[in-house]
């Protein structure tokens, strides 16, 4: 009834601006608008995001159902008010009034032309992939079957080059049948997006960083030809180092890495072959996480707590009882769901926060915690502000506060949580190469792979890359900026991208290309500010309340003022850079510039 109310006074603000009649759009209509806006947000958004939890945690026929057809008429109630907001643009109204009509107008991700039929299909759509990519395995004539993770497994720790190339081949049969129902969706979603105004989706996309989409496009690459030297060299060496060991049959001692030797499904970190990669004597000193867990048994729930315990002792408050009721720490046996881990924030005015995540007891889940824990206190902190201001600065200051403290863990930081002794950290701290490999394989591996994505991502979006071409085109990106490259013959009939799970899932991934610049510039301004005096990656925060009050009062204006006045808060700068993670892997450049010495580095 409530509900029915709202649809006739929504469509009667609407009804007074019909064309050719007088300009009756005052203040009052605004502020009208707007708290109709703030109130069916808070109404529907919980109901939404429950039936969202459901499809996700149990990906039945029914579950998939109940949500298209939710997802459908939610879309196109954002879409009508989303006209509805454009009915303000010439009124003089506050920044903040002004910021909250341009939010509404643009946060769309795939939005469908406002028509119920093209709706109803793109939801379908964009559930379909996203349930395929939850459920997806692979069957071997014998009759075993492998899922995400099971081939992960193998990926992560094998060293057997034919196994693992068949366990990389296997898991990415599952792009092929998602192939036309990406391209159908990309359709639909550029019509939708013209009808909101912009040039196609990839304008949509990139428009929402408080300034013109080409002018950060060129931001982003502008950064990226600051961070390549580094990536280059660490390239250069990881090559030398697998030709070492593999020989030159499967790896070329110039051309690009074969993706299933990195440690990692998609070649995205390669902290699994770290010791491969460092060889040295001092290696066998280096702190092993996923070890202590195992020899600590610590489980799922603890792993969770440790990274609860950070974020309280740099002063924020504690999560809800809700939070450890309601999350999903460990893969269910009996069902499918969308293991891709994820932070929720499903009833902001009743601070019901949750991470839907199927753990591993390994160091990289136990970072991927921090991250999704980012996120959680990140909602915790803007939950106070009106629903349209609750979100980051922008979606990569979402993704990139978990991955600030991470940088936090340091041997000194194990040692206060237990995990090592001090004679241990001393001994880890006399090998900075060691500390600093480690990290890189991760946090720089991951910067061109994160920029390339979307890079694809948008060409398929803007008619650059053709049908005929998406997969070709895929792995000439991935050679460009990653320099990685596969064995095997990826034609046209196979559809690589869909292995990834942001590419069925369509979540735009420059987010994380912005968080992993934006962690280094966070934690240099952060560490500088504390005083801290030695090497940026033997710096941590934890405990340290004056650099959470930072973190925390820039979290708590959400997305209420422009992203560069909330980066100006920590940084006290409004530009992006790649001087911070070049500071911190100073040390590192040097040493792998001296390896690399006789080496010919490239590939071609
Ligand atoms: O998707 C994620 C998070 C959820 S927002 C687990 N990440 C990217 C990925 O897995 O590809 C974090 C790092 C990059
Ligand atoms: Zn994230």
């Amino acid at each position: 009834m409530k509900n029915f109310l709202y649809t006739v006074l929504l469509s009667l603000i609407v009804a007074s601006c019909a064309p050719g009649g007088e300009q009756t759009h005052k203040i009052e209509d605004l502020e009208n608008f707007l708290a109709l806006v703030e109130e069916e947000n808070k109404k529907d958004g919980p109901v939404i995001y429950s039936a969202s939890w459901i499809s996700s945690n149990f990906i039945t026929y029914d579950s998939q159902k109940v949500i298209a057809d939710y997802g459908t008429r939610y879309t196109l109630k954002s879409l009508e008010r989303s006209r509805q907001a454009s009915n303000f643009d010439n009124l003089d109204t506050s920044p903040e009034n002004k910021r909250m009509l341009s939010i509404l107008k643009s946060s769309f991700v795939m939005p469908p032309p406002l028509d119920k039929t093209l709706a109803s299909e793109l939801s379908q759509i964009s559930t379909g992939l996203e349930a395929m990519y939850g459920t997806g395995e692979y069957c071997y004539e014998d009759g075993a079957c492998y899922d995400l993770e099971a081939f992960e497994s193998i990926i992560d720790n094998s060293r057997d080059p034919d196994e693992l190339l068949k366990a990389w081949k296997g898991w990415h049969e599952i792009g092929k049948p998602m192939k036309p129902m990406y391209m159908r969706m990309v359709e639909i979603g550029n019509e939708g997006s013209k009808d909101l105004g912009y040039e196609g989706l990839s304008d949509l996309w990139f428009s929402k960083y408080d300034m013109p989409a080409d002018e950060f496009l060129d931001e982003t690459d502008r950064v990226w030809e600051e961070v390549k030297p580094l990536y280059d060299a660490l390239h250069c060496h990881v090559r030398a180092k697998l030709n070492d060991y593999y020989g030159d049959e499967i790896v070329s001692e110039s051309g690009p890495l074969p993706v299933h030797l990195l440690g990692n499904m998609w070649g995205q970190s390669w902290s699994n072959i770290y010791d491969l990669v460092y060889t040295e004597e001092s290696n066998s000193n280096s702190v092993d996480v996923t070890k202590i867990i195992a020899d600590k048994n610590i489980n799922e729930i603890q792993m969770v707590e440790y990274a609860e315990d950070f974020f309280i002792s740099i002063g924020f408050d504690p999560l809800p009882e809700t939070f450890w009721e309601r999350s999903l720490f460990v893969k269910p046996r009996d069902r499918s769901v969308v293991c891709h881990a994820s932070a929720w924030n499903l009833d902001p005015a009743n601070n019901d926060l949750r991470i839907k995540m199927c753990i591993e007891r390994n160091e990289e889940d136990f970072i991927t915690i921090h991250h999704e824990l980012g996120h959680i206190f990140y909602y915790q902190a803007y939950n106070h502000l009106p629903t349209l201001f609750q979100g980051g600065a922008n979606d990569g200051f979402h993704e990139a506060f978990g991955d600030l403290l991470t940088l936090s863990i340091t041997p000194d930081y194990l040692t206060k949580i237990d995990f090592i002794s001090e004679e241990q950290a001393n001994i880890a701290k006399e090998d900075p190469i060691g500390l600093l490999m480690k990290q890189a394989l991760e946090g720089v591996v991951v910067v061109p792979w994160a920029l390339m994505l979307d890079k694809w991502r948008s060409g398929v979006f803007n008619g650059d890359i053709k049908e005929d071409e998406l997969n070709t085109l895929w792995w000439q990106l991935r050679e460009e900026y990653q320099g990685i490259g596969t064995s095997d013959d990826r034609t046209e009939e196979y559809f690589d991208p869909g292995a990834k799970y942001h590419i069925p899932g369509n979540t735009p991934y420059t987010r994380y290309y912005l968080a992993r610049i934006m962690q280094y510039q966070f934690h240099e301004a952060l560490c500088n500010q504390i005083n801290f005096d030695g090497y940026l990656h033997e710096c941590s925060i934890y405990g340290n309340k004056d650099a959470g009050e930072k973190i925390i009062s820039t979290m708590a204006m959400g997305e209420s003022l422009p992203w560069q006045d909330a980066f100006e808060n920590i940084t006290g700068s409004r530009k992006l850079s790649g001087t911070s993670i070049l500071n911190y892997y100073a040390p590192l450049k040097e040493w792998l510039d001296e390896q690399n010495q006789d080496r010919v580095c490239g590939w071609n």
